[in-house]
């Protein structure tokens, strides 16, 4: 099944449905993304899964920002944290770095919502593939994946 249905099959178990575009010119990245959709960079969600101690964990993160992997640590309780490696990523989402979708993964993986999502209405996120996305609000991206709010950001100097 094609990435996109099969996160839509997903997400019809839990009763959402997600209103997917696609965008032939791409969103592999959170810029790419924004520009695709004509959004502020800040208003993307970047799905990023990372290794803390043994688990695995997912970081809902605003395009804008950069995790810092320290306040991670501090927030988990874990002495180290890192970026999975894209099979990883697969192995855990069902789905390849760039169209990771924040929720619809194969299996429920703990999750992190960087706070900044909420300035916005609505915020938009992959489908499953580098060329789709779909728009969300953040309440309900918090629902569905019954993340923690954090400040994950890594401060800008
Ligand atoms: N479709 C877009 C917007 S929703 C998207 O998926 N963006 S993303 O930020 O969630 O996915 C790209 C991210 O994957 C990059 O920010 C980067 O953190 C991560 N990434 C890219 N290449 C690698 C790699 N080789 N290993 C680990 N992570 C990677």
């Amino acid at each position: 099944m094609k990435a996109n249905n099969r996160f839509r099959t997903t997400c019809s178990s839990f009763d959402y449905e997600p209103d997917i575009r696609q965008f032939p010119e791409g969103t592999k990245t959170a810029l790419d993304a924004a520009a695709a959709v004509g959004c502020t960079v800040a208003q993307i969600v970047k799905s990023l899964v990372f290794i803390a101690d043994d688990h695995a964990v997912l970081l809902l993160v605003s395009g804008k920002n950069r995790v810092d992997e320290n306040k991670i640590k501090q927030l988990l309780n874990v002495s180290k944290v890192s970026i999975a490696e894209p099979e990883t990523v697969r192995a855990q989402t069902g789905f390849a770095i760039g169209g990771t979708p924040p929720f619809g993964h194969v299996q429920q993986i703990p999750t992190l919502m960087d706070e900044d999502l909420r300035d916005f209405d609505e915020v938009w996120a992959a489908a499953g593939t580098p060329n789709s996305c779909f728009p969300i609000s953040p309440g309900e991206l918090l629902e569905i994946t019954g993340a923690t709010l954090a400040e994950v950001k890594r401060e800008k100097k």
